[in-house]
């Protein structure tokens, strides 16, 4: 990098300025005193937690492949598909026990670990008492600031982690000349050792873990693994930093680079693993991570800091910018976030918090999750533990896709793209999976995966609760996800493409089903994730046919396949064969309390208030049940709602706010969304209570898991619009407290249709639509409106007012309120 000291430095002199307070900036008047409350920054493979602190800055990092172990096993137990039959005919037969115990004969491994990649420790020598304390991340241009007074002399740390450049950059700078002294150093809990590269510049090298089992197997006496034999397991990693200046002296050894006397040093960091691909051994036939590294080196050494960071705003820009959300009111920027929260959580009504809450959403997606990469895991790409929560896998029971909701209906649509080829992996494991553990066609993936694709019901073959890893629908929810980006885009190349994933997928579910003997098809073995019921006997068991959420996820994926292969004009056989074997499958039911059944009969649950709401998948993320289509279903989804109760970890407040939403219930959607914010310090895991948000407004479980985050942002865009029902409707459930005034831009509808809604006391007043494909639009809207382009007005029926359009398309229609 070319080093070029800023003239704007003159202008740094005396106290940090508080100017920068604007509505799109997380900040605080002292350092983070824990992880939960340093700040995240990503570039959507290399993360890092700034923690802020002046004289010894701790900023955490992480490299999304750094992931422990090597290619999955995909046949660990072959004994598996002998259990399957018996285990029908103990279902078949009600004997839950039996079930229970054969269902444990049919797991295989548990998944890997992701893994902490090390620490940047900087300890900077300061005179005097600390002053003027702030620090900061603004979400607009995704760059965090720490600057504070010491002795006299301002001093700032500026920090982003750049897409554009595949490399972090720490600017240092001091108000009076020479004040920077520090050193620099880096260090992991994994196997390391650092080295001099050069007097400006050191690396460490290290590697993961042959096997890092999940946090809650406790019965191994070594749960982290290093085996040097064993060369198809753990991936090597290097990280380097470089140091920059012109103005002081530099020196390096194997414990750090020191930096005397200088004004203004840039700390360029890169680092890269051996991770060759989920089937690939990541360390015999890795990728050299040590030229990758120098790769990113060397390509920022004729840039200069300036041209670095704007490069990295303007990529960032390209896709935040395409939202805004503005819901007036309040303006409480010059107040610290954390303090910000303490009053939200005692009352304070907040809405521009809400909006940046929104925001941090889609700043953590495209932090975490850039095309090319993969998926956002349970902790995004931001984990420092070596046995982390759940592994921080991938958990496809809810949390993985809870994670992609905003992606599309935020203006993000190409960050599915990690997703969606993540899906293509684990659909070539789930391949030998559904073979393997079940002798069927087509592919299968269970509650958990990781960077190894892996498909298999997890429990290290025996050990595992059949409430999680008896599930074989995980490819038919994923399977979702490959249809609503088509649903999204109306991108015909891209459905062709994904098509014979997504056809496997219901091969795979056409096999599955099997004859209750009443004419019906149903699933067996089948859970309904991860509730338990308690039998006549008094059994708690999990296992049992055709679970409500197992049904609505069959249904949906022979629909969407068959829609595929009528949009694509191929497999009219199949797709008719799916289509009468989709009538056959059993009704949704209504039980003995007046809610809908979880599942097919009306057991009695083992805990009423579960977190999961599994049996309401059909209600969201699907599209089967809706008071204005099925209005007694609706009414049962909102019993079960109410007997649920609104408690439970962060996610599940994030998917109840989308619940109560599509139950066109605002206010009550409203108050999960508070509810989802509210402040939390719990730091061990909580499945009931201490739901919430922490300091660092990332969502609690608790413990720290992001899902809760993609949740609530995709359920303030459900609050302003849904498009499920194949109908364009704005302000679907904006709550009372949001109705006064508002604006949203960028808002991406079913059909490819683009939205900007101006609202005044929850109508319309005026709104623009882009029609991205030229498809039909059906409009809803709370009050008439008019068409300016085509002439139209709305007409009013049962549900409001509405009116159907043929659309040009890349052609921005204006609609205004009528009357
Ligand atoms: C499922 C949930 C837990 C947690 C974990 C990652 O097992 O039941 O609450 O979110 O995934």
């Amino acid at each position: 990098m070319r080093y070029l000291p800023l003239i704007l430095i003159v202008t740094l002199g005396g106290a940090p300025s508080l100017l920068a307070q604007n509505s799109s900036t997380i900040w605080y008047k002292q350092p983070a005193r824990n992880w939960n409350e340093a700040l995240p920054i990503g570039n959507g493979r290399l993360g890092a937690m700034i923690f802020g602190e002046p004289a010894e800055e701790l900023i955490q990092l992480n490299e999304q492949t750094l992931w422990s172990g090597g290619p999955a096993n995909l046949n660990p137990n072959p004994q598996s598909p002998q259990h399957l039959q018996p285990l029908r005919d103990a279902l078949a037969k009600e004997d839950y026990e039996l079930a229970d115990q054969l269902s444990r004969k049919m797991q295989g491994l548990y998944t890997e670990s992701y893994m902490p990649m090390g620490d940047l420790v900087i300890q900077q020598r300061l005179r005097g008492a600390m002053t003027s304390y702030r620090r900061s991340l603004d979400v607009s241009n995704a760059v965090a600031l720490t600057e504070f007074s010491s002795g006299g002399v301002t001093y700032s740390r500026e920090m982003f982690s750049s897409a554009a450049d595949q490399v972090m950059a720490i600017r240092i700078r001091s108000s009076r000349n020479g004040a920077v002294n520090f050193k620099v150093t880096l260090k992991s809990i994994l196997r390391f050792t650092n080295s001099v590269v050069a007097p400006n510049e050191m690396a460490m090298r290290g590697k993961a873990p042959s096997y890092a089992h999940p946090n809650y197997v406790r019965d191994k006496k070594d749960p982290v693994v290093y085996t040097d034999s064993l060369e198809c397991r753990g991936a090597r990693f290097e990280t380097r930093i470089k140091v920059l200046t012109e103005t002081g002296k530099v020196s390096s050894d194997t414990s750090g680079i020191s930096v005397e006397g200088a004004t203004e040093v840039v700390i360029i960091l890169a680092a890269a693993t051996s991770f060759n691909g989920f089937d690939v051994c990541p360390d015999k036939d890795g990728k050299d991570e040590h030229a990758l590294v120098q790769q990113y080196m060397d390509a920022v050494m004729n840039k200069d800091y300036g041209s670095m960071k704007k490069d990295h705003i303007d990529d960032y820009q390209k896709l935040f910018n395409r939202m805004e959300l503005d819901l007036k009111w309040t303006n409480y920027s010059s107040t610290p976030t954390d303090e910000r929260l303490f009053k939200y959580a005692r009352g304070l009504k907040d809405n521009q918090l809400e909006a940046l809450y929104f925001q941090f959403g889609r700043y953590l997606l495209i932090s975490s999750s850039r095309p090319g990469g993969l998926p956002a895991n349970l902790q995004g790409i931001w984990n420092h533990h070596l046995r982390p929560p759940w592994s921080s896998n991938y958990t496809i029971n809810i949390n993985t896709e809870m994670n992609y909701w905003p992606a599309e209906q935020c203006n993000l649509s190409e960050l599915h793209q990690p997703l969606i080829d993540h899906i293509k992996r684990v659909a070539s494991t789930g391949r030998e999976t559904a073979k393997n553990f079940y002798g069927l066609d087509g592919w299968t993936a269970h509650h958990n995966t990781d960077v190894w694709a892996t498909s298999n019901p997890v429990g290290d073959v025996g050990k595992g609760d059949p409430m999680w890893a008896t599930w074989a629908m995980g490819g038919a929810w994923l399977s979702q996800h490959l249809w609503e980006h088509y649903n999204f885009t109306r991108d015909t190349a891209y459905l062709r493409s994904i098509y014979p994933i997504l056809k496997e997928a219901a091969v795979f579910c056409n096999q599955w089903l099997v004859e209750d003997g009443r004419g019906r098809l149903v699933t067996s073995p089948s859970t309904s994730p991860e509730n338990q019921f308690i039998t006549a006997t008094g059994f708690k068991g999990a296992v049992a046919l055709a679970s409500t959420m197992d049904i609505a996820l069959v249904r949906e994926l022979f629909g969407n396949t068959s829609a595929a292969a009528r949009t694509l004009h191929i497999d009219h056989e199949f797709s008719k064969t799916l289509m009468s074997r989709r009538n056959n499958l059993p009704p949704f039911q209504v039980g003995s309390k007046g809610q809908l059944m979880e599942w097919s009969k009306d057991f009695v649950e083992v805990d009423p208030q579960h977190r999961h709401v599994s049996h309401l998948y059909a209600l969201h993320p699907g599209n089967q049940i809706s008071p204005g289509i099925t209005p007694e279903l609706a009414d049962a989804a909102r019993q079960t709602l109410t007997i649920r109760g609104d408690g439970g970890t962060g996610w599940s407040k994030a998917w109840k706010i989308n619940f109560w939403a599509r139950l066109l219930d605002s206010d009550h959607a409203y108050k999960l969304l508070r509810e989802l914010l509210r402040v939390t310090g719990v730091e061990g895991t909580d499945y009931a209570n201490g739901g919430g948000t922490y300091l660092n407004l990332l969502c609690a479980h608790p413990p720290f898991q992001i899902d809760g985050n993609f949740g609530g942002t995709a359920g303030i865009a459900e609050m302003l619009l849904q498009s499920h029902l194949g109908e364009v409707h704005l302000l679907a459930a904006l709550p009372t407290q949001w109705s006064r005034e508002g604006s949203v831009k960028g808002l991406v509808a079913r059909g490819a249709f683009t939205v900007d809604i101006n609202w005044v006391n929850g109508k319309i007043v005026e709104c623009k639509i882009t029609s991205g494909m030229g498809e039909e639009l059906v409009l809803r809207t709370p009050n008439k409106v008019r068409i300016k382009e085509l002439k139209t007005e709305s007409v009013q029926d049962g549900q409001g007012w509405f009116l159907r359009v043929p659309t040009v398309a890349g052609k921005t229609y204006t609609i205004k309120a009528r009357g």
